[in-house]
């Protein structure tokens, strides 16, 4: 290994078993389209894009080209009072693929700071209201909405909750998660059962007041907790209660958005309007870290009053809108429609799931469920070693297949690229096969 020891042992890596990954550190080096390139010189066909972040594939050639162009013309500029020309293009670039009523986006550097942008959002739009009272905000059980406290508070996957648990935002409610083994095991895209549990939404405003709950966040699809498709119904249930009560909806389509699962937003897909739509990964490709949040119109002009020089919404970062970011994003959002990504996308669904779900029946399976191109297999966790079949499956993958799988714990998860071939997709779940089929 060329990178030394002291390096390897320097980084604390990001939700990542440190001490079994310096065993045997999995280090990438390069990347081109399809595959990433390690330094011993293999190549790794990536089954997850990134981290469901580059559905064009690595090193898009028109982004790279952008992104090298844009640093040499600006490589920064302050985005408070002033801004580069680049953020404005995006920004029109962005609502012009959005669905009707949203015409105002404002830049994160991630979905996790779109997350607690959109929750401050959400609560200082009923405060400009003069509904200042709605202050609780509902999230759902195995929900993810990133790492810092207001993502944290309103998610639901219990390991990134309990260490950190007296920390919490307080006037948080979560609803059930609708993953049911008895009722949806196996379902092919929506279940059918499941719809009702968005009723929960009508019981917690039956509790606190609906009138006192300024919103609800959901991913339209859950995606880190193994991707969880909504119940036929549900997310069209959560509008009519939401509409009810003067809720806001937003949608954390950070993985859902920018053709994942076939459109350019989720929202569009499903038919359902939220009021806010989060989003991030796809943003740039995964070139360039940027997130942003997306708002109807009407939640922008309630903002708008008061003296002229005065700032409408305090907050904001310093990487708001970053030229470099944001000339990628303008290369991204290019490609999409110059190759017709979204399409593509689409046009592999049907097989992406039929190869996924031949895993049924498998002795080490106990679960497969899909949307668009998001799937997930459930691998039975070995008595007392939660995690452990699910890592060895991505390790295997990776040194003996040279296939980059991507395992939340004993979930294996899968993001094939957006314009993969279907021989692709064949030859990735043969693989998969094959190191299931020699572990135990
Ligand atoms: N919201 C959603 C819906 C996400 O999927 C975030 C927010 C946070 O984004 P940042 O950019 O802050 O990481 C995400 C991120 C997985 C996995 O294995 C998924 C994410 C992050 C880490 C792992 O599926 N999604
Ligand atoms: N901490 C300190 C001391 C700062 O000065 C700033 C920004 O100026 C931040 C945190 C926030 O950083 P960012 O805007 O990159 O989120």
């Amino acid at each position: 290994m060329s990178i030394s020891r002291t390096a390897v042992d320097s980084y604390w890596m990001p939700f990542t078993s440190n001490r079994d990954f310096k065993e045997s550190p999995r280090i990438i080096v390069g990347a081109e389209g399809h595959h990433y390139k390690t330094e011993d010189g293999r190549r790794i066909y990536d089954a997850f894009s990134g981290l469901w972040t580059s559905g064009l594939g690595h090193c898009h050639p028109k982004i790279v080209e952008a992104v090298q162009h844009q640093v040499a013309m600006l490589d920064y500029s302050l985005g408070f009072q002033a801004g580069s020309d680049k953020v404005f293009e995006l920004a029109e670039k962005v609502t012009a693929i959005a669905p009707e009523g949203f015409s105002k986006i404002f830049f994160t550097n991630s979905g996790s700071e779109s997350a607690d942008t959109s929750l401050k959002i959400a609560l200082g739009y009923h405060r400009a209201r003069g509904e200042g009272h709605r202050t609780r905000l509902i999230g759902r059980e195995k929900g993810y909405h990133g790492v810092n406290f207001g993502g944290m508070s309103v998610g639901g996957m219990t390991p990134n909750r309990k260490a950190f648990g007296a920390s919490l935002l307080p006037c948080v409610d979560h609803l059930r998660h609708t993953w049911d083994l008895e009722h949806n095991a196996f379902s092919r895209g929506q279940p059918k059962w499941g719809t009702h549990l968005a009723d929960d939404l009508e019981r917690l405003a039956a509790l606190h007041d609906g009138g006192n709950i300024a919103a609800v966040i959901v991913e339209p699809v859950s995606g880190s907790a193994g991707i969880i498709p909504p119940p036929v119904g549900y997310l069209e249930r959560l509008r009519e209660i939401c509409d009810h009560y003067g809720i806001l909806l937003i949608f954390d389509e950070v993985i859902t958005a920018f053709g994942r699962i076939g459109e350019p937003f989720g929202a569009q897909r499903f038919g359902v309007m939220p009021d806010i739509i989060n989003m991030a990964k796809g943003l740039t490709n995964g070139v360039i870290p940027m997130g942003a949040v997306m708002v109807r119109d009407e939640i922008y002009d309630a903002f708008m009053h008061g003296p002229k020089q005065a700032i409408e919404l305090f907050h904001g970062y310093t990487y708001s809108g970053h030229p470099v970011a944001a000339a990628a994003g303008i290369a991204a959002l290019d490609a999409y429609v110059e190759e017709g990504t979204f399409e593509q996308s689409r046009a592999l669904e049907q097989h992406f799931e039929d190869e996924l779900h031949a895993f049924k029946g498998h002795p080490l399976v106990s679960d497969i469920r899909n949307f668009g191109l998001m799937g997930g297999i459930d691998l039975v966790a070995r008595p007392g070693e939660i995690g452990a079949r699910g890592l060895e499956a991505h390790k295997k993958c990776f040194w003996e297949e040279d296939l980059m799988v991507r395992n939340g714990g004993d979930i294996l998860q899968f993001s094939p690229f957006l314009n993969s071939r279907p021989e692709d997709i064949t030859m990735t779940f043969e693989k998969v096969r094959k190191v299931l089929d020699q572990i135990d």
